[in-house]
């Protein structure tokens, strides 16, 4: 091994390490370097800063290390101050940002409560993406009861972060029968005891009846746990209990509850899935408990510092690069980069030219400046190094000359051998931040890397010119400052080559999340073609109205004020006699300072993926920290030769979609040929008022109140959102995903890669004498096309099914032939050999097996159970006026008096949509 390739190895090792956005590292059992940042929304207040670090921290480390058997301990954090907080000798940020952080503490824009949550959208063991607390669970006391202590609520957060495992209690679903047919709440483990009783009451209005639909305890009943249980499990249910200090695990773990740890994690307790993880793999147990207490420091970011180094080589005069470079760099300029910013350009081939020093920009006078030197140019070679040293020199034209905490905005086509080694340790000593973009067929590979390394963002834009590849890059630069009301939201980039007098339809709409800011760009190939542009009070702009500029090609709207909202319609249409390719993007700002927008982040599930692990794409909708529903969201992932392929995304909790109805909109992505770069854009319109807010799930358990030495206490009752602020306007967004890595891909791929995807939403039910089971298609290739055939398996004892699939009795289900995935699925049988009767219980699960003989994983397994209770009138057993009266088993013994049919389903979908069907919106409550 020669010292370049030692080289390319260490880079190669440390890039794997950061598979993630987080830039945490793990050394010795210690975390180091986990980032908490405060929204810049919050107005200064010293208590959030000292609840973190003298409260919360110090705790979560000692509470880690006892949860993880003498394994981890949290060594430092770096707590980033908001830059309108008054100086106070912080430390400057380097290439830590708000948007990067692994916590971040924000106000949720609806006074909907403060639970703690972790958004957290892969597959089970897989990374979440931040921890979100509110200013008030940090700095309000009273909260503590209702939570917990905030250093345990931190670790029951963290293991959903880091990794991947799922809350053991479900708000959607609180209650089940168990196997031996008694109603439970839904926790882990099943020992840990606690009472049933109603949430707002008074006197003997709290005692809970069962629901005669559902036989489970009617809405408003909530499970009450005992304060002082000798239990020590379990964290991922109940971290606030003082003796609670461990995870449910194998022997303890509570099989048949309804959440979503089983469900995701097949049935396996939270500690096998953490034991697994590469944290605790590579850090044996400790004899030693004295942990250091970890060092936390305070940082605050300056002014926003951006230089914009472009590659200017020969190669960028082939499919019009230099062209396509001027316009982007055009919208960056004139739309994107925010007030207040400085920016500087640099340009270089096989060296490097400064073309602006630092220019802050305050009115549009700057802009217009900057925008002046922006000149089409081709010839030399590269020395992407050149450039990137270049722009550091520009960056530290700052007051205090550092680079630390500044931005560069790379783009290059061009091969560089000596990239990034000639250059590596000054760009991880520079504390800045380094934005890709690749563009073409060619540019360098290391540049993801560092990338990532920085913590900056990548794109990859192909020579494709009836696409917006490259100004989508430029407008998908994140605003690092947690600011969202000066981001700039795209709501619409589309482009077409057009024949002579063909034209681009389309109508966007404008809700009232934004509107100031508001522009509408036409780019164009060869001449300004003819607009037509019609607001939604019919007021019409036509190419006049717009400032058309030939250096850049395109043509630009401002709205002045606020956008009116609603739809406005688009006609652009090509003049000439010949064809050209002309686009439309449309980019607005937040409307309302204190009124988040919505907004759309798009990303697959790996920067790098490995054939033959599959790409999933996901999007996340959502408006401040509401998850929007119901939209329809369109993923085109273009590959390098610019072959595009269109996805509709599914928030269905069906395929790779692991829950329905939470604002993250996914789906796999299978139809890929060739290794290289791809990159992945998506569009959101609603367009009607079908979306809808909803809280995110993963929430920290609201803990309703405690028994302790037998009387109840109950915490207030959770705040009620109005129906009607949840509902969304019609939208439009546009959002690059940036770009990702496929390698390993055949020349010639197999003609069946993958087996089919589990179905994990089988539900059954008993109807008289006959079985209904109903679950959504799964495809031949994951969620895609449509299988061969099911195998449907029965049986009275959960355990066997879970664990010998093959040897249940099988069901004959050829009748049916499997539809295309997505689609609904039923199926209805009257069992042989099984008397259906009071207290029968069966278990059901199925796999889908496709054309080249390939099996799903086992699906979830469905109870189906028919109770008919003999005890007349519903009653329930007083809760803390007897003796006993904290025995669950009194509690749940008690039926209703009706003939009821039961149908439990272990799985999340189907609880969510009988829960709707029951409460009009249970998702309200928080
Ligand atoms: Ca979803
Ligand atoms: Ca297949």
């Amino acid at each position: 091994m020669t010292s370049r390739d030692i080289f390319y190895f260490f880079v190669l090792f440390h890039m794997l390490s950061l598979s993630s956005s987080s830039l945490v590292k793990l050394n010795n059992g210690g975390y180091q370097d986990i980032v908490i940042a405060i929204n810049s929304g919050i107005p200064e207040n010293p208590q959030i800063i000292e609840n973190l670090q003298v409260n919360m921290m110090k705790e979560a480390s000692s509470y880690l290390f006892s949860a993880t058997k003498n394994r981890l301990f949290i060594k430092s954090v770096k707590i980033l101050i908001p830059l309108h907080w008054k100086k106070n000798n912080y430390l400057k940020t380097r290439t830590e940002s708000y948007d990067k952080a692994d916590v971040i503490v924000a106000t949720p824009h609806l006074k909907n409560g403060d639970d703690p949550y972790t958004l957290q959208y892969g597959q089970c063991g897989e990374k979440g993406i931040y921890i979100h607390f509110t200013p008030d669970f940090l700095v309000d006391d009273k909260l503590l009861s209702v939570y917990g202590a905030r250093g345990r609520v931190f670790v029951h957060e963290w293991a959903h972060l880091r990794w991947g495992v799922f809350d053991e209690y479900n708000s959607l679903s609180p209650f089940y029968i168990a196997s031996s047919g008694k109603i439970e709440a839904t926790r882990c483990p099943i020992g840990l005891k606690g009472v049933y009783n109603k949430e707002q009451c008074t006197g003997n209005g709290c005692k809970c009846s069962e629901n005669i639909e559902t036989g489970l305890y009617e809405d408003g009943c909530v499970y009450v746990p005992e304060k002082n249980v000798a239990s020590k499990q379990s964290i991922m249910y109940l971290q606030a209990l003082p003796n609670v200090s461990e995870f449910c695990d194998a022997q303890s773990h509570n099989t048949e509850a309804p959440n979503l740890q089983n469900r995701m994690c097949n049935y396996r307790s939270t500690w096998d899935v953490i034991m697994n993880s590469t944290d605790i793999q590579s850090t044996p147990a400790t004899s030693n408990t004295n942990i250091p207490e970890p060092t936390i420091t305070l940082h605050q970011a300056s002014d926003r510092v951006v230089t914009l180094v472009s590659d200017v080589s020969g190669s960028m005069s082939s499919s019009k690069r230099d062209e396509r470079l001027v316009q982007a760099a055009e919208v960056f300029i004139m739309q994107i980069i925010e007030a207040g910013s400085s920016v500087g350009l640099v340009e270089f081939n096989g060296a490097a030219t400064v073309i602006s020093p630092l220019v802050q920009i305050i009115t549009d006078a700057q802009r217009q400046q900057l925008k002046g030197l922006l000149v089409k140019k081709a010839s030399g070679g590269t020395n992407i190094c050149a450039g990137i040293r270049k722009g550091f020199e520009v960056n530290k034209g700052t007051k205090d000359g550092s680079t630390y905490g500044t931005e560069i905005v790379l783009l290059s086509d061009g091969q560089d051998g000596n990239f990034p080694r000639a250059c590596y340790d000054e760009i991880i000593n520079s504390g800045a931040i380094i934005h890709v973009i690749a563009l073409g067929a060619s540019a360098a590979s290391g540049l993801e890397n560092i990338s990532s390394e920085t913590g900056g963002a990548k794109f990859f834009a192909t020579d494709n010119i009836s696409a917006t590849g490259l100004i989508d890059a430029f407008a998908s630069i994140p605003s690092r400052t947690g600011d969202i009301s000066q981001q700039t939201i795209q709501l619409e980039s589309t482009a077409s080559t057009l024949t002579s007098r063909d034209c681009l339809n389309g109508t966007i709409f404008i809700d009232k999340t934004v509107g100031n800011n508001t522009f509408f760009l036409v780019t164009w190939q060869s001449a300004v073609p003819n607009i037509n542009l019609q607001d939604p009070k019919g007021k019409v702009y036509t190419a006049v109205n717009f400032k058309n500029d030939n250096t850049a090609k395109s043509s630009r709207l401002e709205i002045p004020g606020t956008a009116e909202t609603g739809p406005w319609h688009y006609s652009i249409c090509n003049g000439l006699s010949s064809s050209q390719a002309i686009g439309i993007i449309v980019t607005s700002k937040a409307a309302n300072r204190n009124v988040p927008p919505v907004v759309v982040n798009a990303h697959m599930n790996q920067d790098t993926i490995n054939y033959p692990k599959p790409p999933v794409v996901y999007a996340s909708v959502s408006q401040g920290f509401l998850a929007v529903i119901n939209v329809k969201v369109t993923a085109i992932i273009e590959d390098v030769n610019g072959k595009t392929e269109t996805l509709e995304l599914q928030d269905n909790g069906a395929g790779a979609d692991i829950a329905k109805n939470d604002g993250i909109y996914s789906q796999y992505f299978t139809s890929f040929s060739v290794n290289g770069r791809y990159n992945l854009k998506v569009h959101v319109v609603s367009r009607q008022k079908n979306g809808h807010l909803v809280l995110p799930q993963n929430r920290a358990l609201y803990i309703p109140g405690y028994v302790e030495d037998g009387v109840i206490t109950m915490n207030p009752p959770r705040p009620v959102i109005n129906e009607e602020e949840l509902v969304v306007d019609p939208f439009s967004r546009s959002a690059s995903g940036g770009s990702f890595l496929m390698s390993n891909i055949p020349t010639r791929l197999p003609t069946d890669i993958f087996k089919p995807d589990k179905i994990t939403d089988l539900e059954a039910r008993i109807v008289d004498t006959s079985i209904v089971l109903a679950w959504t298609a799964t495809g031949d290739e994951l969620d895609k096309g449509t299988a061969t055939s099911y195998d449907l398996r029965m049986s009275i004892n959960h355990k066997d099914l879970r664990e010998n699939f093959a040897g249940a009795t099988p069901v004959n289900i050829s009748s049916i032939s499997p539809q295309e995935a997505g689609n609904r699925e039923t199926f209805s049988f009257v069992p042989e050999d099984v008397v259906i009767e009071n207290g029968t219980i069966l278990f059901f699960a199925l796999v889908a097996i496709d054309k080249a003989a390939k099996t799903s994983d086992v699906s979830n397994i469905a109870q189906a159970a028919l109770i008919i209770p003999s005890e007349p009138a519903p009653t329930t057993e007083p809760v803390g006026d007897s003796s006993d009266g904290l025995n669950i088993t009194t509690i749940t013994v008690i039926v209703c008096s009706s003939v009821i049919v039961i149908c439990i389903i272990i799985s999340i979908t189907t609880c969510i949509v009988s829960c709707q069907r029951k409460k009009k919106n249970p998702e309200l409550r928080v």
